[in-house]
């Protein structure tokens, strides 16, 4: 079972990827335990980033840690192509792609095309990237069938029993990508690609231990614990707090946000600095009585 961190990609004020600090915080994610880094995946921006910042994203990571998969899915297929290509120097664990997103209503086989063509050209074990909510498009287990060739399926999907579908009827390593079911995911499925990994490792990497230990009770208390911080990103902007919380709980900077992702004003800041900070009791009870 594994632990995958969508990474947080830093921008600096003005917009630009910032690799000092994207270097920095893989290095306390995998200093911390964590098993794998998903990266310019939702959290780590992936629509946000161009074709050449998704590889200045991966040199960077890559620098720290070869337990990577690079997500690469885009709009343009030969831009997918070219990142393809450029991955093969690269000793990783994996590439990914979410389906064609936007475009409402494409019909499903020209879907499985594009994932076939990125089987077909694709150095590494390929990892289809499902996330229907965002991308309004369903890569079925049927699907993967016809696609061919897949190692492995993030399902970013509330409902868990959707995920369970893949690991009945495919043959496929399973992973569900929403941060509210974590223990699930751990249990029954290979693993878990979750956001509030990027903030607390810690608690994620002590989960996975109580899991492997058969204490479902207490990894159910530090359940209950991760799930007060992901309501209180969620409160004020999943996707911005991010960087908040990383800042507060991991004590470094990551930056900022790339607008529209707007970073959070002056005032939420405050805000979800003075209720982090009482929560973060609970998060060091926790490890201190398991650690
Ligand atoms: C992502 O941020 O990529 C997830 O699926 C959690």
């Amino acid at each position: 079972m594994e632990v995958i961190v969508p990474i947080v990609t830093p921008f600096t004020r003005d917009n630009a990827l910032d690799k000092a600090k994207l270097k920095e915080h893989a290095e306390n994610l995998i200093e911390k335990g964590i098993d794998a880094i998903f990266l310019n995946g939702t959290t780590g921006m992936g629509p946000s980033l161009s074709a050449e910042e998704k590889k200045e994203a991966l040199k960077t990571v890559y620098d720290v840690t070869d337990k990577v998969i690079f997500q690469l899915g885009g709009l343009n297929l030969d831009d997918v192509l070219s990142l393809l290509s450029f991955s093969k120097d690269f000793s990783i664990l994996g590439v990914a792609s979410y389906s064609p997103y936007y475009y409402p209503g494409l019909p499903s086989k020209w879907v499985v095309k594009y994932f076939k063509a990125i089987v077909e050209k694709s150095p590494h074990p390929v990892y289809v990237y499902n996330y229907p909510q965002a991308t309004n498009f369903d890569v079925t287990p049927q699907l993967i069938e016809e696609i061919g060739g897949v190692t492995g399926i993030k399902d970013t999907n509330d409902d868990f029993v959707h995920s369970l579908r893949y690991k009945r009827f495919t043959n496929l390593k399973v992973y569900n990508g929403s941060d509210y079911l974590t223990l699930q995911s751990l249990t029954f499925l290979d693993g878990t690609v979750t956001a509030g990994g990027n903030y607390m490792p810690e608690l994620l990497v002590l989960q996975k231990r109580l899991v492997s230990q058969g204490k479902v009770a207490e990894a159910l208390q530090v359940q209950e614990t991760y799930y007060k911080f992901l309501d209180l990103a969620r409160k004020y902007g999943m996707m911005a707090s991010h960087y908040v919380l990383v800042k507060e709980l991991q004590g470094y900077d990551v930056g900022y946000p790339r607008p529209p992702i707007f970073p959070l004003t002056q005032e939420e800041v405050e805000g979800i600095t003075r209720e982090v900070r009482e929560l973060r009791k609970e998060y060091l009870y926790l490890l201190d009585k398991y650690g």
